[in-house]
């Protein structure tokens, strides 16, 4: 089941909470920088061991820690494509980014997932293009799977919201 809600995803209590981190693991701004102060030291601490043991996260992929004060179990932080052109394979790698975070979810047994609109903030991809590669992946990669039973798509801002409402209803 895909779901959509205008919020906060600090919020939603779900087994998983996607983040659009960046390469360091370290925090940041936007989402990254509302799980990071919502859920507490012990985010940060488990991103310090990951960066110890493989050198932080690459584009595309996703790791996971704990969710520390947050309403979850996990956090699985992944990193979008900063949007460039178009032409320099950002819509693969964030294919790639929504993709990675539903495997490592699935693979910990996680039934419901919560992701925000990965790379549509600080690192400008075009919301439109962005909501149709969040939906289809999400899409192809559930009915392929009997772990994982709610994805929710958690739009922050008014316009995100608007672009997913009609792609979800067709
Ligand atoms: N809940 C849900 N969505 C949110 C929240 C929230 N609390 N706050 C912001 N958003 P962004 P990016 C939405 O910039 O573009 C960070 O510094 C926001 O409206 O958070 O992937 C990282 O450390 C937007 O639609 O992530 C990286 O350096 C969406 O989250 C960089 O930003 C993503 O915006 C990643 O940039």
């Amino acid at each position: 089941m895909i779901e959509l809600i205008k919020g906060d995803i600090t919020k939603i209590a779900v087994d998983a909470i996607v983040n659009a981190a960046n390469s360091s693991l370290l925090g940041g701004g936007g989402v990254d920088g509302a799980i990071h102060r919502d859920g507490g030291p012990a985010i940060l601490e488990d991103c310090r061991k990951i960066r110890a043991r493989q050198g932080g996260c690459k584009t595309g992929e996703a790791v996971i820690t704990t969710a520390g004060n947050l309403p979850a179990q996990y956090v699985i932080h992944t990193v979008g494509p900063v949007w460039q052109n178009g032409q320099q394979g950002e819509k693969e790698l964030l294919r790639q980014a929504y993709y990675n975070s539903l495997k490592l979810a699935a693979k910990n047994n996680v039934l419901s997932i919560s992701f925000p609109n990965i790379s549509t903030g600080i690192y400008g991809f075009p919301k439109g293009q962005a909501a149709s590669i969040a939906i289809q992946t999400v899409r192809e990669f559930i009915t392929k799977q009997a772990i994982i039973q709610r994805v929710i798509f958690v739009c922050f801002d008014e316009e995100n919201h608007a672009v997913y409402q009609p792609i979800l209803e067709e």
